[in-house]
Parts: C-alpha cells; sequence; structure tokens
C-alpha cells in the first residue's frame, strides 16, 4: 500500500468531518447520528474514577470531552473509508472509482454503528463528494491552483458543516414526541382541568419576590435539570413501551402503556434532587407529574426475595438497585406538567421515589427485578451512595438589592418526605438567626417550599441559611462533598450593598 499524499490524506480527514456533518444533517442529535452509539461506548468504557472525577472537577461540561472524543472517532473511521476508497481505486488504476468506493465503505460503516441503513446515506454522500472532489485535485497537473483548490473545498466543507448544524438547530425536526422546547410557564396550555389547578395553585403560593430570577414553586419543562449517563436519549414509542416485574415473583406481571395508563391516575407535586449536586447548586427542581401508583403492581406480583430489594432497569441501560419498601410508595409517571413525559425526562414513564434522591426516579423505566441478593446500581458501582433519603437544604439563590435600601435574600428548601418545618437566615455569621417567610405548602409529601428573608443592610453582612425539617431536625452544619453522599453544610455567602 502507498502511502497517502498529503491532499489525499487531507481530503480524507475533510471527507471524515463531512460525513459525521451530513449524519448530523439527517439525525440530528438522536441515537442516530453515527456519533451517538460511539459516545455511549466511550461512557461505558471510562473508568469509575476518571468519570467521578470529571463530574466534580469539570463538571456538566465533562459531556464536551467525551463528545468531541466521540466524534473525532467517527470522523475518524469515515477518513479511513474514505482514504481506503482512494487507495484500492488508485491499485484498480480508476482514480475515479475511489469517490464511489469512499461512499459505500461510509455507509457501510455508518450503518454497522447506527444500524439505520436509510439515514447512512446522510453520511455516505458527503464522504463521497470530498472524496471525489479530493481525486479531481490531485490528478490535477499543476500546483499552486491545486492548493488553492484544496483549500477552497475545505471552505466548502466548513461551510456544509456550519449549514447543516444550522438546519438541525434552527429548522426544527426530529424530536418525536418530545416538549423540551415548550414555552415557560404555560406548560400546561394543553393540560387536563386537574393538572392546570395545580400548576395555577403553584403559581399563586409562590413567594412574591422583587428578583425574577428566581424559579418558581414548579419548574417549567425546559428549566427542569437533567441528568443522564449518556448524552443522548433513548427513543421510546409509547405504543412500544411495557415493563416487566420480573425475578422473585409469586408471577410475572407485564403492562403496556395503555394498560398503565388505563389505571387510577394521580397528578402529584414531587420535587427532584441530584445526589451529585454541590450544596448551593441547582439540581433541584419541581414539577406536577401525573402517574399511577407502583404498590398495585408490586402487590400483583408478590415479591418473596430474600433481600426485599429491586432492580429497576432502564432502556439506556441505566440500574438501580432499592427497597421494595421505599418502592411500595413510588410512583409512574408519564406526563410532566400537563405534557407527555419529555424524552430528556424519560418519555414514556419514569420512576418517582419520594423523599430519595434523584438517582432513583428511573427514567424510560423498561423492568423492574425482584432481587434475593443486594447488587450495585450504575452509580453505586461508581462509588456513589445515592439511593437513600436525601438531605435537608436551603439554598440561597437570591440577593436582590431593592429599592428602598433593603436587600432581599431568597430560595428554596427542601427535606423530602420529612418536610420544612422553617428556614432560618443569620446575617451575622450565625450569631442570631430570624425565622424566613415560606410559602405555604403546596399538597404532597415531597415538595419543597420557597422562603424569603429582608432586612436593612449596613456594611458587609456574613449571610447564613439552614432549614428545619419537619421532623424538627436541624440542617446538619458541617461540610461535605457531594461524592458519595450528598453535599452537607449551611449555605453562608457575604453580601454587601
Ligand atoms: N434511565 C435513567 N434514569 C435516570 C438517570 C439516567 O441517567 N438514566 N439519571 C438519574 C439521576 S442521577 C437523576 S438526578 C435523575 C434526574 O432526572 P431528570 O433528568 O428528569 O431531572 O434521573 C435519574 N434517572
Ligand atoms: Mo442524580
Amino acid at each position: 500500500m502507498r502511502w497517502p499524499s498529503r491532499p489525499d490524506a487531507a481530503f480524507a480527514v475533510l471527507a471524515g468531518i463531512a460525513g459525521v456533518a451530513g449524519s448530523f444533517a439527517v439525525a440530528g442529535y438522536t441515537r442516530q447520528f453515527v456519533v451517538a452509539p460511539i459516545d455511549a461506548l466511550v461512557v461505558r468504557l471510562s473508568p469509575g474514577v476518571i468519570v467521578a472525577w470529571m463530574i466534580q472537577n469539570v463538571g456538566e461540561e465533562a459531556h464536551l470531552l467525551h463528545i468531541g472524543l466521540s466524534v473525532v472517532i467517527a470522523a475518524g473511521l469515515l477518513a479511513g473509508g474514505s482514504l481506503l476508497g482512494q487507495q484500492i481505486a488508485t491499485r484498480l488504476d480508476r482514480p475515479f472509482l475511489g469517490a464511489g468506493l469512499a461512499g459505500v465503505l461510509g455507509w457501510g460503516v455508518t450503518v454497522l454503528i447506527t444500524g439505520e441503513p436509510l439515514l447512512a446515506v446522510g453520511a455516505a454522500v458527503p464522504v463521497a463528494v470530498v472524496t471525489g472532489l479530493g481525486t479531481t485535485v490531485s490528478s490535477a497537473p499543476d500546483h499552486s491552483p491545486t492548493r488553492r483548490r484544496v483549500l477552497r473545498s475545505g471552505l466548502g466543507v466548513l461551510g456544509f458543516v456550519g449549514l447543516s448544524v444550522g438546519v438541525d438547530r434552527f429548522g426544527g425536526g426530529t424530536d418525536g414526541g418530545d416538549t423540551d422546547g415548550a414555552d415557560a410557564g404555560i406548560d400546561g396550555a394543553t393540560a387536563s382541568a386537574e393538572v392546570t389547578q395545580r400548576l395555577q395553585q403553584a403559581e399563586s403560593q409562590s413567594l412574591d419576590f422583587a428578583s425574577d430570577d428566581l424559579p418558581g414553586l414548579v419548574s417549567p419543562i425546559k428549566d427542569f435539570y437533567g441528568v443522564d449517563i449518556n448524552e443522548f436519549d433513548p427513543e421510546v414509542p409509547s405504543d412500544d413501551w411495557s415493563m416487566t416485574l420480573t425475578g422473585e415473583v409469586e408471577s410475572d406481571v407485564t403492562v403496556t402503556f395503555a394498560e398503565l395508563t388505563d389505571r387510577p391516575t394521580e397528578h402529584r407535586y414531587v420535587t427532584l434532587r441530584c445526589v451529585g449536586e454541590p450544596l448551593n447548586g441547582k439540581l433541584l427542581d419541581n414539577a406536577v407529574w401525573t402517574g399511577t401508583p407502583l404498590k398495585p403492581l408490586l402487590e400483583a406480583a408478590d415479591p418473596n426475595g430474600e433481600c426485599g430489594c429491586a432492580m429497576l432497569r432502564a432502556e439506556d441501560d441505566y440500574f438501580v438497585q432499592f427497597p421494595v419498601d421505599a418502592l411500595e410508595d413510588a410512583f409512574l409517571a408519564w406526563g410532566m406538567n400537563g405534557q407527555p413525559l419529555p424524552k430528556s425526562h424519560g418519555h414514556p414513564v419514569r420512576v418517582l421515589v419520594p423523599g430519595h434522591w434523584g438517582e432513583t426516579n428511573v427514567k424510560w423505566l423498561s423492568g423492574i427485578e425482584l432481587l434475593d441478593e443486594e447488587m450495585d446500581g450504575y452509580w453505586e458501582q461508581r462509588g456513589w451512595h445515592g439511593t437513600g433519603p436525601v438531605n435537608t437544604v436551603a439554598k440561597l439563590w437570591d440577593t436582590t438589592a431593592l429599592e428602598d435600601g433593603r436587600l432581599e435574600l431568597g430560595g428554596h428548601a427542601y427535606a423530602g418526605t420529612r418536610g420544612i418545618d422553617r428556614v432560618e437566615v443569620s446575617t451575622d455569621g450565625g450569631n442570631t438567626w430570624n425565622d424566613a417567610e415560606l410559602s405555604e405548602p403546596l399538597p404532597g409529601d415531597d415538595v419543597w417550599r420557597q422562603w424569603r428573608y429582608v432586612f436593612e443592610p449596613s456594611g458587609a453582612h456574613d449571610v447564613v441559611v439552614r432549614a428545619v425539617d419537619g421532623e424538627g431536625t436541624m440542617q446538619a452544619e458541617e461540610a461535605s462533598d457531594p461524592y458519595p453522599s450528598g453535599a452537607t453544610g449551611w449555605v453562608r455567602k457575604t453580601v454587601e450593598r
């Protein structure tokens, strides 16, 4: 095999990039995008220590690193196809066959990765076109115009990449049942009367903050935080969904989506908080969820395993192990703020376990296996202890200077099923404490509350906030990191005006 010349190699790289862009143009940011399965593999193969380190030190930007790597791998594979196509064609002494061969190889690679023969054409065509350009350029006799052409085609490819990104971002497209783009505040525009009543109740019970930056008592879908083990959400049509309770049970129980949504329906406020969030972080939100209790299904299956525990499994290969006792209070939700459950929040069905850390709220639920012996879940395998009840927290999300010279402090407080009894605020570093104003509790046994405290500042203040839960227990003062059992401590901040 001959070593590829520089323009050949350059065009192969461009062909790879163009192929990835083409795949993106036809598939969008979905699991059919050629990068998606590669990314899933990269994430799966990343050692747990690295993942834990990334979550703590790189935070939400960490996904850009593995996505970047996956894009490079995808482009590299398609570039390899382009080069191979060119080489075979050269060997056969038919250089102009190279484009066709490169296209076929690019198509084959993409089908192998995505399993989508039709959409793979979107990657194959740009690979063939750019490879063809390369062949034309290399076979051109003189040198300096060739260079110019290389440059021009390179710019063309970049233009194509830009265009496909633009088409996907702004042309709408392949969201399929997702309402993530739904309008803030009016998520419930098409909601049932009960959901609308709940959304209105949350609105009317929200404290009247001077600041517009604070979330209300219900988070609009577009603002609701998201934590996923995968970059690309599974796409599960409701009609294809069913879930089986199996394993250590008297009898397996299977429900389809139609059967599930036919069951007694409730609309509950449930607040979610991720164990991985920093003490004053924002991975804490509340929504009105529509669904049905899990308990009757559990009773029908009649678990008899030794550990009294179950593994919840999901379509994205996520899994959480959990005590059956706690599951008895769980809710299977298919609606969020009056919309069908959005793709990013687990369409079509997710679990909501009152009062436990976010990770137990399995999205894209695919099955519940009752066990004989305890086993680690996905995050527990990676060192987290995030299946238990949430820690009590009062967030300090608002420090707003009022026109009259006073300062408004505010935020949300949450203690899972224990509820929030009061929030105390100190403006002198913890020497003296005052009760904050609290929003009226919303109905439900796993809902946050808002707090607000306004005072007359003089100079700098060392503000500290802490919550007392419904059992009379004070939020733990000792500070600890989120890893492995959730952040503890009191939120402190120096404010001045
Ligand atoms: N199938 C599945 N379920 C999942 C996860 C996931 O990655 N896959 N993430 C969990 C974590 S860590 C949290 S905090 C919550 C977040 O739910 P949200 O994305 O709807 O806010 O979902 C949990 N359920
Ligand atoms: Mo989480």
